[in-house]
């Protein structure tokens, strides 16, 4: 027996038909823009009873790499450092981590930078503790050290006006110190918020979405982006942003700094 479907209920099948040849993500020469559709789990050696997501890599030209880590209540990333310097971030959940026999509990926004020849231990507290790590090779400097590891709260670090717009605040989640040649940041972008002006410039950026949506322009390309997302811009990407929506929009960032554009 056949029976019609009563036209007012046929948008529902529409609605769940979804076409598995579209994503918005791409890869291009100078920039990339990764939603989480097209993930392919891979594993590390040492980290147990998780995903791990690799989104930025040197295999794409890039100098740094980003993953995002999902782990089980059992999860656990067990390692040491070498030449590559670690910067996790708490996406979600909560995890005990270790670091030259200093333990200490971790929730959302909390943070620990391991510096390179460093022992770090992470122990997952819960179902889908998820971390972003960014992770660079570390360009020693003289006259300096090599930076110490530290602990820190999103929220306790202060977010200033950005080049004077009240819609647009940074925190600078690492000290601006010289020992390092990495910084993380966290941008919020008030709905309608702007970048003021379209950057050319020569640090590499590894980012992703933590709140809200809008609008990136990578080499005069427009791209919508939302929570969630990531995105590579190799140096020289030409870069502009644009909030959407009822909510700021959120984003953590890595960028290179304070060496020298050419080896000396
Ligand atoms: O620090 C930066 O270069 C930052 N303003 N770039 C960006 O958000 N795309
Ligand atoms: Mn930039």
């Amino acid at each position: 027996m056949f029976y019609p479907m009563l036209p007012e209920k046929q948008h529902l099948i529409f609605a769940t038909m979804e076409i598995s040849a579209l994503t918005r993500s791409v890869v291009k020469g100078n920039h990339a823009v990764i939603s989480p559709d097209g993930y392919i789990n891979s594993t590390v050696p040492g980290w147990t009873h998780c995903t791990v997501n690799v989104i930025i890599s040197e295999a794409m030209g890039a100098k740094l790499c980003q993953n995002l880590i999902t782990l089980q209540a059992t999860g656990k990333l067990s390692g040491r450092t070498a030449a590559t310097q670690i910067f996790f971030y708490v996406v979600e959940g909560s995890c005990s981590v270790t670091v030259a026999d200093e333990t200490r509990e971790l929730q959302k926004g909390h943070f620990v930078y391991v510096p390179v020849q460093h022992a770090y231990q992470v122990e997952s507290r819960e179902e889908n503790t998820r971390l972003l790590g960014f992770h660079k090779v570390y360009e020693p400097l003289d006259g300096y050290g090599v930076p110490a590891y530290r602990f820190g709260d999103a929220a306790n670090i202060e977010g200033p006006a950005y080049l004077g717009d009240p819609a647009l605040r940074l925190q600078v989640l690492l000290p601006d110190d010289l020992s390092f040649d990495m910084a993380v940041n966290i941008f919020t972008y008030d709905p309608g918020g702007n970048l003021p002006l379209v950057e050319t410039h020569i640090m590499e950026h590894g980012l992703l979405y933590l709140q809200g949506q809008g609008i990136y322009m990578l080499d005069h390309q427009w791209y919508p982006v939302k929570k969630g997302d990531s995105i590579w811009m190799a140096p020289f990407c030409q870069q502009w942003f644009t909030a959407m929506g009822k909510e700021p929009a959120v984003y953590i960032y890595y960028k290179n700094v304070n060496r020298f554009p050419i080896q000396p």
